[in-house]
């Protein structure tokens, strides 16, 4: 095992990630890891490129999250926030930290001047050491945006706002009718991301978001066809259990786009590799067992483990049953 290869979105591709290195770093040691990161949940705020999924990665990998939160920075302040705030810019909504403002200050500093959003996030992460590669699907600018089913606030329904603020300020509780990813069109695939994929051992899909993260990302020009010819074995983690979302709100996601909400749905959504979807294996938790026939006859070998993502003992035994699968 010696190129692992995972896409990842935010809060739960990262917690996934850092127990596969703790795996790893025991079962394989030689071993490199490379995270291809959804860049859909960016925005510009305040004049700042914020890219919460990168951030997560590097922070959760380099050691700097919120752990409780599982996004931004521990002790943190809004000294800054709250200023702006008074002078009625911003999102009030949105909590962007003192210190972790400096990582968006940072960022959008060396894209002003000339960086990509890979050379940016490379920079980044000579300070975080977060221990793998960390690539942006794409370094176009690509933001998902919904489309509000009814009137809320100022927005009325047909309106398309950022996920971010669907996600945030709104808790995914307001219908939608969609996604968009705006700027996909136009993207194509950042550096080193298909030769990730096409030189790895193991391409994981950890239980991110399979819309707005995994999905986002398997959106990117090049990406599907990349993982349908690669030869490195393709295993994805189920992100729900016991037909609830074991994170975030990735049920409204599902919804939203006509899949249920349950770990059997969402891994015939990914689909069997060889009948022209995308996974050789996927692993569901102990209480979804139930599904592993259905996953068979839909050729996709399937086993039962824990996936709840309690702590790194956890996650790291996670990651031994997706390299046992
Ligand atoms: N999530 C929240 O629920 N509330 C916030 O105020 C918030 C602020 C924030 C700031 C920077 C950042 O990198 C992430 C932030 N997040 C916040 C998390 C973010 O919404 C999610 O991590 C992803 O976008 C979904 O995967």
């Amino acid at each position: 095992m010696r190129n692992v290869t995972v896409l990842a979105g935010g809060v739960g591709g990262a917690r996934f990630t850092r127990g596969l290195l703790a795996h790893l770093a025991a079962a394989a040691p030689d071993a490199a890891v490379t995270v291809i990161v959804n860049t859909g949940d960016d925005m510009w705020l305040d004049g700042l490129r914020i890219c919460p999924d990168l951030d997560t990665v590097m922070y959760t990998l380099g050691g700097g999250i919120n752990e409780e939160q599982g996004w931004g920075r521990p002790e943190e302040t809004q000294r800054a926030s709250s200023e702006i705030a008074a002078y009625g810019r911003g999102w009030s909504w949105f909590t962007l930290g003192d210190l972790d403002l400096a990582t968006h200050i940072v960022r959008t500093d060396l894209l002003r001047n000339g960086s990509t959003l890979s050379e940016a996030t490379a920079f980044l992460c000579r300070r975080w050491q977060p221990g793998v590669q960390l690539l942006p699907m794409t370094d176009q600018p690509v933001e998902t945006h919904v489309c509000l089913a009814e009137n809320v606030d100022e927005h009325a329904a047909g309106d398309y706002i950022h996920f971010e603020e669907w996600w945030v300020r709104y808790r995914a509780r307001v219908a939608v009718t969609g996604f968009e990813q705006r700027g996909l069109a136009d993207a194509v695939a950042a550096p080193g991301v298909r030769e990730a994929i096409r030189t790895a051992d193991l391409i994981v899909l950890p239980p991110s978001n399979p819309v707005v993260s995994i999905g986002t990302i398997l959106a990117v020009p090049g990406v599907r066809d990349a993982l349908r010819s690669t030869t490195a074995r393709v295993v994805g983690v189920s992100p729900i259990i016991g037909d609830a979302a074991v994170r975030g709100m990735a049920d409204a996601c599902l919804r939203t786009i006509g899949v249920e909400t349950s770990a059997l749905a969402v891994g015939l959504h990914y689909g069997s590799r060889n009948r022209g979807g995308l996974l050789d294996a996927w692993l569901v938790d102990e209480t979804d067992a139930a599904a592993l026939p259905a996953l068979a006859a839909a050729g996709i070998r399937s086993a039962a483990a824990p996936l709840w993502m309690r702590g790194l003992t956890a996650t790291t035994a996670m990651a031994a049953a997706v390299l046992a699968l």
